[in-house]
């Protein structure tokens, strides 16, 4: 379905017609965030991870002058191979929408995209935050911006430890944003289950975040949240391999004077070549984990949406004097 620059897969179409559950999900994790070869399999595993939890799976990228909203096989081949895929946060959308530049989706243009189409659920990995020395750099993700402006729930691991979690978790405070965590007091901290820090929130289910939601949604709130679902203590990185990497890749990127957009991709890289796939073990399980949760969410809301109780929230007539 062709909706302007909007190009709607059918089976996203009809569930989001039909009011049925759909989930988000972002591109630069597969184009720039995992290894090539492994990430066209993961690619499908999310996808069916949704499918599995009741929902429908939409991968967001833009391809061939238009965002595309559910992709074919052939375009997650192309994503997961091709050197030409650009990293779009949401600023770059329209000028690569103009000019035909290929590119995988941000947390942040994901979110805006997700929005536009009508999805209110989206899984990723971790969330992009304020980096280390963004005192001095002002290198804070876009992610928290468009959060802070978007109703859509996003389930993520909490923030890449890569990250200044503290001053991300603040200014996630200032934009208003909601932080709940999974069955936890802890917020998470991507490879490890705990970031030291914690979440003002803490919910029990996906009926609870729902309700959450569509607390918000009757307020008017137009403030994202974000949903921190913890990689399990069993599954996550050994915490020292964790510092010393962590460690080596601050030094790399000062080495190598890489900065801004860069950054985040080649951490990852660094994580998974250093740690020999053991940063890639634990961030494919907790993306797939999100990946449940978010379809278990989807389908909470669906049904709450469902019910004639919940009716679109209206203006409150005033009361009589
Ligand atoms: N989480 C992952 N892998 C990733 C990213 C997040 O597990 O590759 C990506 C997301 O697309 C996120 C982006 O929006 O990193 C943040 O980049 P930056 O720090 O440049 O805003
Ligand atoms: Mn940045």
């Amino acid at each position: 379905m062709i909706n302007g620059v909007l190009t709607i897969s059918p089976e996203v179409h009809a569930a989001l017609s039909a009011g049925r559950p759909v989930v988000a999900l972002e591109s630069t994790i597969l184009a720039h965030g995992l290894p090539r070869g492994d990430n066209r399999t993961i690619a499908d595993t999310i996808e069916r991870t949704v499918r599995d939890a009741g929902a429908v799976p939409a991968t967001i990228a833009v391809l061939r002058g238009s965002v595309r909203i559910g992709l074919e096989p052939a375009d997650l081949d192309l994503l997961c191979s091709s050197d030409q895929i650009a990293k779009l946060s949401i600023r770059d959308v329209g000028p690569a929408l103009a000019s035909g530049v290929d590119g995988a989706t941000t947390v942040a243009s994901t979110a805006a995209l997700a929005h536009r189409a009508g999805i209110a659920v989206f899984a990723t990995g971790g969330l992009g935050g304020v980096h280390r020395g963004a005192a001095d750099s002002f290198d804070i993700s876009a992610d928290l911006g468009v959060i802070g402006r978007t109703p859509v729930a996003v389930v993520c691991a909490g923030v890449k430890s890569i990250l200044d979690v503290a001053a991300t978790l603040e200014h996630l405070e200032t934009l208003s944003v909601p932080v709940l965590g999974y069955r936890t007091d802890a917020f998470p901290g991507f490879y490890l289950a705990d970031s030291g820090l914690g979440v003002p929130w803490r919910v029990e289910s996906a009926h609870e975040v729902a309700a959450i939601i569509e607390a918000r949604r009757q307020l008017g709130e137009q403030a994202g949240v974000v949903l921190a679902n913890p990689v399990s203590v069993a599954d996550q990185l050994d915490p020292a391999l964790h510092d010393e990497t962590l460690a080596s890749g601050l030094q790399l990127l000062a080495e190598r004077h890489i900065t801004g957009k860069d950054i985040t991709p080649a951490l990852l890289e660094h994580f998974h070549t250093r740690t020999h796939g053991e940063s890639l073990r634990v961030n494919v399980e907790l993306v797939l984990s999100n990946a449940t949760l978010a379809g278990e969410l989807a389908v909470a809301l669906a049904a709450l949406r469902a019910d004639p109780a919940n009716p679109d929230p209206a203006v409150p007539e005033p009361a009589a004097p």
